[in-house]
């Protein structure tokens, strides 16, 4: 990369927007989407919605940011070219562990009303399974002990809300944009569960008097490279290490209940809806469910992006065959939409070449995202009679991931919060009936239910025998 300092930076074209929402997780996905959505509806219908970008842990936000004024380039990449746009709906980055108190100051602040979230599917601290505040996660039992010092997303929700109860302001809404099921109510149970632990007329306040809106949200939004930043250096003529780069698709379905004020999203193109529940239920099982299957069994077989795995039409038959026997069964469809066109839609946004979309990054935090993606989907369609051979073939494809080893023997690089359980499960068992038996006695992922189904087991253990034997790709022709 170019490091030198006669490279022309990214500037603000004005000033900083004064604050009117705090962001939790200002990683790439965040400057993909909410920060675009916010910056075109303060650009069309005015507001003050600067937000402060707060990240939970790493600096590497404020490193990248701070020094360009918040600004940063969002890079809209297909088969046709590239299309830049410079964005400036940030206005500070704060880092949780160097000053608290200013996070806390700006959750306190009136002219603060929104708070939203990309805090990734283990950022809620809860438990993947049932939904509930995880009460041995090392997060929530630090600030159950120090809750004027939280380190966790729900725990800084709480006491910001605690300190404005205490000063008379009502609270902010908060709009999780994460990829999980009913993304609002799962963060208004673990932040009342956790407020209910200190106070419970504060849990009973917030039940009362807050709001928490679930969202759908979708953009395809890999992780930038130094590459990706020398090739906007050549494009541009400038250095930017905060630039993002995604799809030109977005879809944003928020449910329309909030505290007070908010900004022009729909200016942007959101969707402000009564209930999101149906979209969300689509864009989880559709889209994220065929991403994780493709994570998987594309990573075992060798492939290292999306776009590369669905050029191969073993996998795209695969893919499509999903889609039409054993997942759009399952979902009622949203309405103003069309399920085949949305998944034909979803393979033309797979194909796009100029994403690198990496099978490892997607392949992340398995034991997270497995329940909503595709256990749900299973199991309702073994309610139906019917058993989705596909869906258990990509969790037979996980359950293989997490040993460790990929099917030449290499050593996976496993990034997940359970890694090292996963890992020691599977070293301890041989054979394909104990791994998956002992696997599915993780009642934080597999419902209990579920998990004794035999069906459910046999086609499990057929699949990951199949894949130690043959390995991923050609484990597809008995899916
Ligand atoms: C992906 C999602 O990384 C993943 O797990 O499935 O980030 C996906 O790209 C987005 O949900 C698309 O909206």
């Amino acid at each position: 990369m170019n490091n030198d300092d006669s490279t022309v930076r990214l500037g603000r074209s004005s000033q900083a927007a004064d604050i009117g929402i705090v962001h939790i997780g200002p990683g790439a996905f965040f400057r993909a989407f909410t920060a675009i959505y916010t910056h075109e509806a303060m650009q069309i219908a005015d507001g003050h919605w600067g937000i402060s970008a707060v990240s939970l842990k790493s600096r590497t936000a404020h490193d990248q940011l701070v020094p360009q004024g918040g600004a940063y380039t969002s890079i809209s990449l297909d088969a046709a070219g590239r299309e830049s746009q410079v964005i400036e709906s940030i206005s500070e980055v704060l880092v949780v562990p160097e000053d608290p108190q200013a996070v806390l100051s700006r959750l306190a602040d009136p002219a603060v009303n929104i708070v939203t979230l990309t805090v990734t599917e283990k950022g809620y601290c809860h438990l993947p399974a049932s939904g509930r505040l995880d009460l041995a996660h090392p997060d929530v039992v630090h600030d159950m002990e120090r809750p004027h010092a939280p380190r966790s997303a729900p725990g800084l929700i709480v006491e910001g809300l605690a300190q404005r109860r205490a000063q008379g302001i009502q609270p902010f809404t908060v709009v999780s944009c994460d990829n999980l099921p009913s993304n609002g109510s799962l963060v208004q149970a673990v932040v009342i569960e956790l407020a209910a632990a200190r106070d419970a007329a504060l849990a009973d306040w917030i039940k009362r008097e807050g709001r928490f809106p679930s969202t759908m949200v979708d953009r395809i939004t890999p992780a930038t490279t130094a590459l990706d930043v020398e090739a906007l250096l050549q494009h541009e003529g400038y250095k930017d290490l905060g630039c993002v780069l995604h799809e030109p698709f977005r879809q944003w379905v928020i449910e329309n209940t909030f505290v007070g004020a908010r900004p022009a999203w729909e200016r942007a193109g959101a969707q402000l809806v009564a209930s999101v529940d149906a979209h969300e239920l689509m864009k989880l099982r559709c889209l994220n469910g065929t991403h994780s299957a493709l994570a998987y069994l594309g990573f075992l077989a060798g492939f290292e992006t999306i776009a590369d795995t669905v050029s191969d039409p073993v996998f795209q038959r695969f893919v499509r065959t999903l889609w039409q026997d054993e997942i759009i069964p399952t979902v009622p469809c949203p309405e103003g939409e069309n399920l085949e066109r949305y998944c034909a839609r979803l393979m033309e946004r797979y194909c796009n070449p100029a994403i690198r979309h990496l099978t490892w990054q997607i392949a992340m935090d398995g034991s997270q995202k497995l329940p909503q993606r595709l256990l749900g989907t299973i199991r309702d369609n073994l309610e139906r009679g019917f058993l989705p051979r596909g869906l258990c073939l990509a969790v037979a494809a996980w359950m293989t991931f997490v040993s460790g080893r990929d099917e030449r023997g290499e050593p996976i690089d496993v990034r997940d919060p359970m890694a090292p359980k996963l890992a020691e499960i599977c070293q301890q068992n041989t054979g394909s009936a104990d791994t998956v038996s002992a696997l599915l006695k993780i009642d934080t992922i597999f419902d209990p239910g579920l998990a004794a189904d035999e069906s459910f087991r046999a086609a499990l253990i057929a699949a990951h025998e199949r894949l130690a034997s043959d390995g991923a790709h050609a484990s597809l022709f008995d899916a």
